[in-house]
């Protein structure tokens, strides 16, 4: 995970921990005692400044110098600017970035203890962290009990484009609800592709759960109205809705979309993106808020990706959390998602 991105924020990193090194080097230990020269007697005519005043002025300068400038940081910041944007980092989210090093950073006085190379660490992880912290909490079981108390099922519809894994994240949301002791039904509401209702049915089988599904080309929004009564004649606790893959630009299926949210009225919309293409899913993820608001995100094929932009932005420019990752094509690779997880893979040995 994150391969790329991490070789280059470890030169990011090593520039930066010698840049602060340089800095503390410069400095020399103010004096710990400054001895001021004795008071002058009024009638002598000496210099303008006594030698041992200037002394102490050039002390107190070397002191100030220990502090990192702007200019000091320049090079670097540009680094990491090219870095994160050659890993598909959004724009916003970069510049974001960069400010949170140089709000912590510019100005900060380098103490001749510091251990310079934690310090550079330190500086680059909060920084990625802070947009990596979810601007909300939206808690998938919280919600699922929420509705249960209600005696009603939660329903959760997932869409994105094509290929994106929405399908298989259904398999696994699914399967992880069904370990936490709930019961699952899937709504095969992807009518338009030639295999959507078989592929969802397939993984169903494979972990057991049951499907309430129409013919091809049947109306996604009746399928999905039909599973949640389904769900509330039988007692199920949440209807897991998969849609067809749709483009953002593609009027329609679109349109499909907002009906099925109309009718369906879900307690959560999940935008199911591929992480693989960084930029991308960060603006199909803006426009399927658009077009109906968007909860979370879940974000797939993190394995696989090696640049970490689609991660690094996603909740930072739609204001909505990442609720969990696809980490590979099993049904047990999915995880809750955590900052701490992107860091690590970041910065971990
Ligand atoms: N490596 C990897 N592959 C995944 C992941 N999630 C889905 N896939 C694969 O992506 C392909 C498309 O998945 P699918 O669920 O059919 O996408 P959909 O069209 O959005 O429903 C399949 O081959 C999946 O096995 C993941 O987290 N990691
Ligand atoms: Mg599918």
């Amino acid at each position: 995970m994150f391969e790329k991105l991490k070789q280059k924020l470890k030169a990011v990193k090593q520039k930066l921990t010698g840049r602060i090194q340089k800095k503390k080097e410069e400095a020399e230990p103010a004096p710990s005692k400054v001895e001021l020269p004795p008071p002058t007697p009024a009638k002598a005519v000496g210099p303008p400044e006594h030698p041992r005043l200037t002394k102490v002025k050039r002390a107190i300068k070397k002191v100030t110098r220990r502090e990192l400038s702007e200019a000091d940081l320049d090079d670097i910041l540009w680094d990491l600017h090219v870095a994160l944007l050659e890993s598909d980092t959004a724009l916003p989210v970069a510049q974001k970035i960069i400010e949170n090093v140089k709000s912590e950073l510019v100005g900060r006085e380098i103490g001749l203890r510091e251990d310079t190379r934690e310090l550079a660490e330190k500086v680059l992880k909060s920084s990625i962290e802070r947009v990596l912290t979810p601007p909300c909490r939206v808690d998938l079981l919280e919600c699922i009990e929420r509705k249960k108390r209600e005696g009603e099922p939660a329903v959760i519809v997932f869409f994105g484009i094509n290929g994106v894994g929405k399908t298989t994240a259904i398999a696994k949301v699914a399967r992880y609800l069904a370990s936490k002791g709930y019961r699952p039904l899937l709504a095969a509401a992807d009518t338009f592709r030639a295999a959507g209702i078989e592929q969802l049915e397939m993984h169903a089988a494979k972990i057991g759960v049951p499907v309430v599904k129409q013919r091809r080309g049947a109306d996604a929004a009746a399928v999905a109205y039909d599973a949640i009564a389904h769900a509330r004649a039988r007692g199920f606790d949440v209807v897991l809705i998969d849609t067809a893959g749709r483009m953002q630009t593609d009027v329609d299926l679109m349109e499909e979309m907002k009906k099925i949210v109309r009718v369906a009225k879900p307690d959560l919309k999940i935008f199911v993106g591929d992480a693989l293409t960084g930029n991308d899913a960060v603006e199909q993820a803006l426009a399927f808020d658009r077009a109906v608001g968007i909860d979370g995100t879940i974000l797939c094929k993190m394995d696989a990706d090696a640049r970490g932009g689609a991660a690094l932005s996603i909740s930072q420019v739609t204001g909505k959390p990442i609720l969990m990752l696809g980490t590979g094509q099993g049904y047990e690779d999915l995880v809750e998602f955590r900052p701490e997880l992107i860091l690590s893979a970041l910065f971990g040995d």
